[in-house]
């Protein structure tokens, strides 16, 4: 096996992007297609949460919002229509909204909420419905605000690489067009195909690409929103450099939808790297993953710009559930390294050189670098579709949290040995290289026992580490309740004091990421 993988390591490939979209793309929408099961009502599965005293949709809204939204398909109130929006991604929520609108512009957007303010009409918005935390989708009847028609490029700058955009742009759709000038996205996450811009900045996503180029907070250089009474917040600034006053925009990346909608972003695209490449590792141990990470960054610096890892668990997701054959031979655990660079030839040297000190060194057991663009499409789809592969065993307890590294991979093998065998499986993998671990628990169904042996387990164990409870996909309905695992009495009450501001009636995304008393 060594002598096989070190010639195949001398090979050097360049990543297609666009290989790799297409599988996103289908990823996503076969996995909506397949997925007709009916999922719990939110009301019902939480008997105890209130419905707040908000005004329910009546005729004369909808009329009302018919004169705001002309044309055809703006105002959905066909149930069989409203299904796809009541239900997220995951299948763990669902809501019962009886109002989808679509607006087109920043206009329609203050249109509506000045009426749903004024009317005390509670609303939820929604980008790609594809996040992970029951965020996206009412709780009660909240009407659904959809930013799929808000699509449009307003500007791209070639020389600063500065984009503005509609809140509604598909991620994958915006790393196309930028694509085209030589930029890139600053992130790129395995929803990509359906997720928009705006959901990315209202949960702050993360992705594979924050390693290199750092959370939104630093790439977006001005946003637009909406607030709860329609007035338009003006903060789309394209200049790197802006010190004059509070940076009032920071407020809405990550705010999930509950001080404003996001109209409009600017942001600032990085340079596309002309040199990709990808190598997957196989080691024996968790220790050994933090090791080839440690002589990654010495040797690999400026051009690393991914390192994710898997356990083997989570392999048999890729293999079991979603068919994919695993491109090395079995191991414990295994590493991705992504590099992008400008230079190829000095890059594909490095890495190689990199790639055999590592195997000598016997750190690494086995591994391959891709030599053509389907390989290496197929390894990140390996990656990227893990949190499809999972909803094959039926339900699934999604966890996202940041731990110091030392840490890190102990909270699975606790969580599997207090689980036992009334979990289906207990995967771990993710961000390793931001200190992020995903921790996947799954079972056939929703059950009550596995969900109380999880939580509020897994919320104490990573607070007694000072590590995160939500690194990267927010809080949203479901983490809401246990934000002081993370957050300080004194730093909420700040937060609760900014949503009063904001929105005084409460009527964004209530029962979303701030806790009841
Ligand atoms: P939605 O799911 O529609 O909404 C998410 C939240 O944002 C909701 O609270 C919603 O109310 C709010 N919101 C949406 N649009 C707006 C707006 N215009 N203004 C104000 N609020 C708004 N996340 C990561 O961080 N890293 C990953 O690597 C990652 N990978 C994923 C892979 C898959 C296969 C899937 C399904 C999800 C993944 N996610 C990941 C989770 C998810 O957060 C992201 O997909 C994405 O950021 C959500 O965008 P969206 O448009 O789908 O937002
Ligand atoms: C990823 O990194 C996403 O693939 C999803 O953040 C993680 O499903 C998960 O647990
Ligand atoms: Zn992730």
């Amino acid at each position: 096996m060594f002598n096989t993988v070190s010639k195949s390591l001398i090979r050097e490939t360049r990543r297609s992007k666009i290989a790799r979209k297409f599988v996103c793309n289908l990823v996503d929408r076969s996995f909506h297609r397949s997925s007709k099961t009916c999922v719990e009502l939110t009301s019902v599965r939480y008997p105890d949460l209130k419905r707040g005293n908000y005004a329910t949709v009546t005729d004369k809204d909808v009329a009302l919002f018919e004169r705001i939204l002309p044309g055809a398909a703006r105002v959905i109130t066909d149930p069989s229509e409203l299904e796809g929006a009541n239900t997220d991604w995951i299948k763990n929520c669902r809501g019962a909204s009886q109002l989808l609108l679509k607006p087109k512009t920043t206009e329609d957007v203050s249109a509506i909420l000045k009426v749903c303010h004024e009317r005390n009409l509670a609303v939820v918005p929604q980008g790609g419905n594809t996040g992970l935390v029951g965020g996206s989708v009412p709780v009660f009847d909240e009407v659904i605000i959809s930013t799929q028609q808000m699509n449009q490029i307003t500007s791209f700058d070639s020389l600063s690489g500065i984009l503005v955009c509609q809140a509604g742009c598909i991620l994958g759709n915006l790393d196309n067009y930028v694509s085209e000038h030589n930029y890139t996205m600053p992130l790129d996450l395995g929803a990509k195909g359906s997720c928009h811009i705006g959901g990315n900045l209202a949960t702050n996503a993360g992705g594979v690409r924050l390693l290199r180029y750092g959370s939104l907070h630093g790439s977006v250089l001005g946003l637009e929103a909406v607030l709860a009474n329609g007035e338009v917040l003006d903060c789309l600034s394209s200049l790197r450099k802006d010190n004059t006053g509070y940076d009032v925009k920071q407020i809405f990346i990550g705010s999930e939808g509950t001080l404003g909608i996001i109209t409009k972003a600017a942001i600032l695209c990085p340079q596309k790297p002309e040199a990709v490449n990808l190598a997957f590792l196989g080691v024996e141990s968790f220790s050994k993953v933090l090791e080839v990470f440690r002589a990654t960054k010495r040797s690999l610096a400026e051009i690393l710009s991914a390192y994710e890892f898997m356990d083997t668990e989570t392999m048999k997701v890729a293999t079991d559930n979603l068919k994919l054959n695993n491109p090395v031979s079995d191991h414990p655990y295994y590493i991705l390294i992504e590099t992008s660079g400008s230079n190829s030839s000095h890059d594909e040297e490095k890495l190689n050189q990199f790639l055999e000190t590592m195997m000598e060194s016997g750190l690494v057991l086995d591994g391959t670098v891709a030599a053509e663009k389907t390989k290496i499409d197929y390894i990140w789809s390996i990656r990227e579709r893990i949190a499809e592969g999972l909803l094959h065993d039926g339900y699934c307890y999604k966890y996202d949290v940041s731990l110091p590294l030392e840490n890190f991979y102990d909270l699975v093998t606790d969580m599997r040995t207090r689980v036992g065998d009334k979990a289906t499986r207990v995967v771990g993998y993710g961000h390793v290289g931001d200190g992020n671990l995903h921790l996947n628990v799954t079972s056939p169904q929703y059950d009550t026992d596995v969900m109380n042996l999880i939580e509020p387990f897994i919320y104490d164990w990573v607070s007694q580490y000072k590590g995160s409870i939500s690194a990267e996909h927010g809080l949203g309905f479901k983490k809401r309740q246990f934000i002081y695992h993370s957050k300080s009495r004194s730093a909420v009450k700040v937060m609760k004091n900014m949503k009063t501001i904001f929105d005084p009636k409460g009527i964004l995304n209530p029962y979303k990421t701030l806790p009841d008393e």
